[in-house]
């Protein structure tokens, strides 16, 4: 097997063999496949083996893989030269085109990754409000910024390590970590600490412990809460921008955020986040104001095309709907599968995003997400492997449909969790 030599060989040289944990199938006790090359819904393995693929990079490749619009944008860019570290048209395009698609974001300042937009976004709440502390929700997952790993979602839940070795104590202490939709908490949490909270921090849809959604009424508990103290509400829309709607969960719920970080889908599948939001918080970043961020690599010209070509395909056409109606397929096609095996398990869809719970418990935080059964999870994933069709890795992701899929590849998909659910 070419995968399994190739991890061999990565296992000498890289960590774990992956240059990022969710990718290792360490927990699945299996060595990871090594992709050759990808084209809309599909993977083609080293070895030549085809897979539908639900995990879509982690989100960005939401046209599905290589879609020809974004190829033709990278091809046009990259003979005018790979980056300048001087402005350019296309940066000022791009941010166009995000305060055209999300209204709250009034300024938008562009990072290589989603991390470097979270980060920036909680040093900026912290600068303009002059405060320290900052409430994220357990198992919601920002990037690996120091603050930010405290009860945090993702790989560094699947590898039980979801408070990071390396983030000293005196770092952590000026985060707090709340049990996500709970209202009260939040309540609490201000009152222990009045007039010292910078901002809450979160996922408007959790996807970095599974896929689950807040209550009726909490993300605008959040927005009346953080406006009354005082507090900045920043949206980490990294998954769900441009994926929940055009203008991501604040655009389908109505919900005002402060502040907005992106990433994923944003690059077209190069490495690009962005922050933004009111003009008199951005008006605070370097070189306005006293915020420092920076970066060699933002709004590289090549990365900015990539992005930009994807969200103008988006816009040109109908692939939001087309993505609900498969999503909805997916559902439906599911629902029927467990309620004929007699397996209740838990299923939440949000559009394009989704997650099989293997609990028969609700779930709506960390706690209730952690109910689900590995030992129903990893014969259900390795089955779908095996059948063709790959789902992440770990229960604590989220599933993603492209523009890309087919109602075959929807139907094909469902047979395999016929026989995958069978075993369990
Ligand atoms: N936020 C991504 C998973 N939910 C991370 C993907 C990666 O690190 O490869």
């Amino acid at each position: 097997m070419i995968s399994e030599e190739l991890f061999e060989r990565a296992c000498k040289v890289i960590p774990g063999g992956v240059n990022s944990p969710v990718r290792a199938f360490r927990r699945l006790e299996r060595a990871p496949f090594f992709v050759a090359r990808a084209e809309g819904a599909h993977l083609w393995d080293e070895d030549g083996k085809q897979y539908i693929d639900y995990v879509g990079t982690w989100g960005p490749a939401i046209l599905g893989h290589a879609p020809k619009p974004v190829l033709d944008a990278v091809m046009a860019a990259v003979p005018k030269g790979l980056g300048y570290g001087i402005p350019t048209r296309v940066e000022v395009d791009m941010a166009e085109t995000v305060c055209r698609w999300v209204p709250s974001i009034e300024k938008v300042r562009m990072t290589n990754s989603g991390t470097e937009a979270t980060m920036s976004a909680v040093r900026l709440a912290r600068g303009y409000t002059g405060r320290k502390y900052i409430i994220k929700f357990e198992g919601c997952y920002h990037g690996h910024v120091d603050s930010l790993l405290v009860s945090a979602g993702s790989g560094a839940l699947t590898h039980g390590e979801p408070d990071s070795a390396g983030v000293p104590a005196e770092f952590a202490a000026l985060t707090i970590a709340l049990p996500y939709n709970d209202e009260q908490a939040v309540r609490d949490a201000f009152n222990k600490y009045p007039g010292q909270i910078a901002g809450i921090i979160v996922e408007p849809y959790p996807g970095n412990a599974g896929f689950y959604l807040p209550k009726p009424g909490y993300l605008e508990f959040l927005r009346d809460i953080t406006a009354k103290e005082g507090a900045l509400l920043i949206f980490d829309e990294v998954m769900t921008g441009f994926r929940i709607s055009p203008s991501g969960v604040q655009g389908k719920t109505g919900i005002v955020p402060d502040l907005t970080t992106l990433g994923k889908v944003i690059g077209g599948g190069l490495p690009v986040g962005a922050f933004g939001g009111r003009r008199e918080i951005m008006d605070c970043v370097s070189p306005l104001g006293p915020v420092y961020q920076a970066g060699t690599l933002s709004g590289n010209p090549v990365a900015m095309a990539a992005g930009l070509a994807q969200l103008n395909e988006l816009e040109r056409t109908d692939a939001y709907s087309r993505m609900e109606r498969l999503g909805a397929h997916l559902e439906e096609g599911l629902r029927r599968i467990l309620h004929d095996l007699h397996l209740p398990l838990t299923f939440k869809r949000s559009g394009s995003m989704w997650c099989l719970f293997f609990t028969t418990q609700d779930v709506y935080d960390l706690k209730s997400a952690m109910t689900g059964s590995f030992d129903m999870f990893r014969p259900y994933f390795l089955s779908m492997l095996e059948q063709g069709v790959y789902v992440a890795p770990s229960p604590f992701e989220t599933g993603f449909i492209s523009a890309a899929h087919t109602e075959a590849d929807i139907d094909a998909t469902l047979a395999a969790m016929q026989v995958a659910l069978g075993k369990i």
